[in-house]
């Protein structure tokens, strides 16, 4: 299966890295202290600057300290990963369908025929960017560029770009841009560092070998100042973005990846743009986010977020709607509307934004599916989103039972899941003053006892998503 391989080729990647994994596991499993983890970060980002140099020194411009603002108080987006793999729709396995190229093991010259068909005629960007209004999403990133090396915008230096080789022939980026400018949604590009077409990407790293039908020689340098070059491209022609989400470092960690000339550029080209890598680390410095791919900050359920050493950077974790990033056919297997809607409420309870993919269809739509679950998140935070948006993480820390939230003086706790009538909350960090359930406002009981506070919660007061509870003290 396709995510059976993904995830040993992860894992080979992270055996080179173990070291670093256990000084963080071991200093995790005491977090008890914010300053401990401070220290467990600086010797991490120590460790691993000896090889990454990234952009030392780095200051963020004003500009970028208040879109780091903007952006936690933002909360929710929408991910999209579209690219020619869209077509082959993961070819019946339930894996990972953006992935198909190298787990087919299809060469550039075979997988280069997906440009003569790719026609997104149907690809409408108004009703895309309306949708993401509705589900009440504040921003979208979307893939520039994945893994196959193909770009969705018109690259000069590259004519494996959706306006040279398709018959589509527009510029995707441009159009979702203008739309995007229009309604007031940030955009954010997705850009991956690893790439299976190029053949300078070499000596190829842990991925994209054998199959592809390129020359065993290239020059590294060469594909870093492609790479730059084409970052640029997205930094100059599409106005102002709201960042870029670098993934890929991981297929190939000891490689030169001069991230301080990377960082340095974009950081120079926009300053206010927000830089972020999915590599699963502690951040480098010049990263403006952390992010936790499929997972909550620290909790590393996925057994690869093993770097859950929070920063201080404001965080952001991605989900999938099914199994797969890209459009996949087969699977079946979408989340409900009540488990998105409760990760969304445990990552504002983490203080971290929820970033929900979709992988459009090769007609240019969204997955009926997965426009009715955001229409349905949509719903829910119409009605619930001051609890949501600009708040940070609150008193309590996401537990079993649920999480908090806060924003200007006030608290929500988010009931997620019961036991019995009373939830004992543990302390608070002042003497508790009132409690209200946040849809009537209606006081309940609570008893404030040596260990902590216990609320009453009726049966008949509880929610079958999220029973939000508002606390004054
Ligand atoms: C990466 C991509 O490979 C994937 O296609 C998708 O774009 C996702 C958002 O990001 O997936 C990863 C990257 C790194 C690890 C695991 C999955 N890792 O280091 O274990």
């Amino acid at each position: 299966m396709i995510f059976k391989h993904q995830k040993m080729i992860f894992i080979g990647a992270r055996l080179i890295y173990l070291y670093q994994h256990n000084t963080a596991q071991q200093k995790l499993n005491h977090k008890s202290m914010n300053c401990k983890k401070l220290i467990t970060g600086f010797i991490i980002s120590i460790l691993l600057t000896g090889s990454i140099m990234a952009q030392t020194g780095y200051q963020p411009a004003e500009k970028n300290l208040q879109n780091r603002e903007w952006f936690q108080d933002a909360k929710f987006g929408l991910f999209i990963h579209w690219g020619l793999y869209c077509q082959m729709a993961g070819g019946g396995d339930q894996g990972i369908a953006e992935w198909i190229m190298n787990q087919k093991k299809i060469p550039i010259a075979q997988y280069e025929k997906l440009t003569n068909f790719f026609n997104p005629t149907s690809f409408n960007p108004a009703e895309w960017v309306s949708m993401v209004k509705k589900a009440g999403m504040k921003y979208i990133t979307i893939t520039s560029k994945h893994h196959e090396g193909f770009a969705m915008y018109d690259s000069k230096v590259s004519d494996y770009n959706v306006v040279k080789r398709t018959p589509y022939g527009k510029d995707i980026i441009k159009q979702l841009k203008d739309e995007c400018d229009k309604q007031g949604i940030k955009l954010f590009f997705y850009y991956s560092q690893l790439d299976w077409h190029h053949p300078d990407y070499f000596p190829r790293g842990n991925t994209g070998q054998g199959f592809t039908g390129r020359p065993e020689k290239g020059d590294w340098n060469k594909y870093i100042d492609y790479m730059n070059a084409q970052l640029a491209e997205l930094l100059t022609n599409y106005g102002e973005v709201g960042g870029i989400w670098f993934d890929g470092m991981w297929d190939k960690w000891d490689a030169p990846w001069r991230l301080d000339e990377t960082y340095s550029l974009i950081h120079k080209l926009q300053p206010g743009a927000l830089v972020g890598s999915n590599h699963h680390k502690f951040p480098f410095p010049g990263e403006d986010f952390q992010m936790y791919e499929r997972d909550l900050p620290g909790e590393n359920s996925m057994g690869f977020n093993h770097m859950g050493a929070i920063s201080d950077l404001p965080l952001e974790m991605c989900e999938t709607m099914n199994g797969s990033w890209g459009f996949n056919l087969a699977d079946n297997n979408y989340k409900s509307v009540k488990q998105l809607i409760q990760t969304l409420i445990k990552s504002s309870g983490y203080g971290a934004n929820f970033l929900l993919n979709t992988g459009p269809m090769p007609n240019g739509k969204i997955q009926p599916e997965n426009v009715d679950t955001l229409m349905a998140m949509g719903k829910w935070l119409d009605k619930y989103g001051e609890t949501i948006y600009g708040t940070r993480k609150g008193p309590i820390k996401p537990t079993n039972w649920g999480a908090s939230t806060q924003k200007d003086g006030k608290v929500w706790l988010h009931v997620l899941n019961f036991g019995e009538e009373n939830l004992f909350i543990g302390k608070l960090p002042a003497k508790l003053k009132s409690a209200r359930f946040f849809d009537d406002q209606s006081t309940l009981k609570f008893k404030e006892t040596e260990l902590g506070i216990i609320l009453n919660i009726p049966d008949s007061k509880k929610k079958p998503i999220d029973t939000i509870i508002q606390l004054e003290y």
